[in-house]
């Protein structure tokens, strides 16, 4: 019988949800890597989210990882050290709670209840209406299952949403779709851009000083993907310079944000603390059991990441 390793913090709670759907398995937990049993060697599964490649490298029998986050970029760390293994990523409620952070920020953003806080404040009858937000339009970049998920939620607030992905494919949510090379056109139109790709060696640093400068000026940024994917002092060059209105940051370059990051005083910068994606423990263990029965069934397991295009 296959052996399998959760690594995670919360492993016994993996534990537990995995053992209400199957009994007949073997499970054992790290919860971090001081936890880590010797003989790595024995596992054939792997369910992990952020492993060091150290780690990965002494686990010689690997057969298969659940990635249990849906962004897969901690396994490429390092290049072909996982190249014979199959590598699934949970998805869950994950592309429902990044469309709920997206739709927030914009709702909010356009409604105004901070402006509004401030008034009731200074006990300030200040009139000041919001106008419907058909007009707008977002920029989604990244169209799969959490951009798709995205795009549906702003389009039911009437927003136009248009995409943008690696080669343009269509993709039925959008209004319409930019391939990465023609980008520029793309935030050019945008009143809001919603980062929400993976992190590859082709998005990595893809948000810079030139591509913020085609956005308009009254544009709001905000990223719910990775931190590497926007070059971070050139947002604070180009929020100093007016060159955006706004920007509203869940990830970071470096995790936790650093105390001396000048993003935290911003006045026009948001941080929020990596929330925007939560993993339900619950639900991503059914993920995983489903596909369990499919591995041992000699069956496709479902949301495999292509490992050379990284997601
Ligand atoms: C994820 C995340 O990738 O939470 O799941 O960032």
């Amino acid at each position: 019988m296959d052996e399998i390793l959760i690594y995670s913090s919360f492993g016994e709670k993996y534990r537990e949800a995995i053992l209400k759907h199957i009994h007949d398995i073997k499970l054992t937990v790290a919860l971090g890597s001081r936890d880590l049993p010797e003989d790595l060697g024995r596992f054939t599964i792997l369910l992990a989210w952020l492993i060091k490649p150290e780690v990965l490298q002494r686990m010689k029998s690997l057969k298969w990882i659940h990635s249990l986050g849906a962004g897969v970029d901690p396994f490429f760390k390092q290049e072909n050290i996982i190249s014979d293994v199959t590598l699934t990523r949970s998805v869950a409620n994950l592309p429902r709670l990044m469309a709920q952070y997206s739709a927030g920020v914009i709702l909010n953003d356009n409604i105004g209840f901070d402006r509004h806080g401030k008034n009731q404040s200074e006990k300030n009858w200040a009139w000041e209406p919001f106008y419907d937000i058909c007009r707008k339009t977002a920029v989604i970049i990244g169209t799969g299952a959490i951009g798709s998920e995205i795009a549906r939620t702003l389009k039911f607030f009437g927003l136009k949403v248009a995409g943008v992905n690696r080669t343009g494919r269509e993709a039925e949510d959008f209004n319409e779709i930019y391939p990465v090379s023609r980008i520029d056109s793309a935030l050019r139109e945008a009143d809001y851009v919603i980062i929400a790709a993976p992190l590859t060696a082709e998005t990595r640093g893809l948000i810079d000083k030139k591509k913020i400068a085609q956005m308009k000026p009254s544009a709001l940024l905000c990223n719910i993907a990775r931190g590497a994917i926007i070059v971070e002092k050139d947002l604070m060059q180009a929020l100093n310079e007016g060159l955006i209105r706004k920007a509203v940051l869940d990830v970071f370059e470096k995790e936790p944000l650093s105390p001396e990051s000048p993003l935290w005083d911003h006045p026009r910068v948001i941080v929020t603390p990596h929330i925007a994606g939560i993993s339900d423990i619950e639900l991503i263990a059914d993920e995983f059991v489903q596909n369990y029965k499919r591995y041992i069934n000699g069956e496709k397991l479902l949301n495999i990441v292509d490992k050379d295009r990284q997601y």
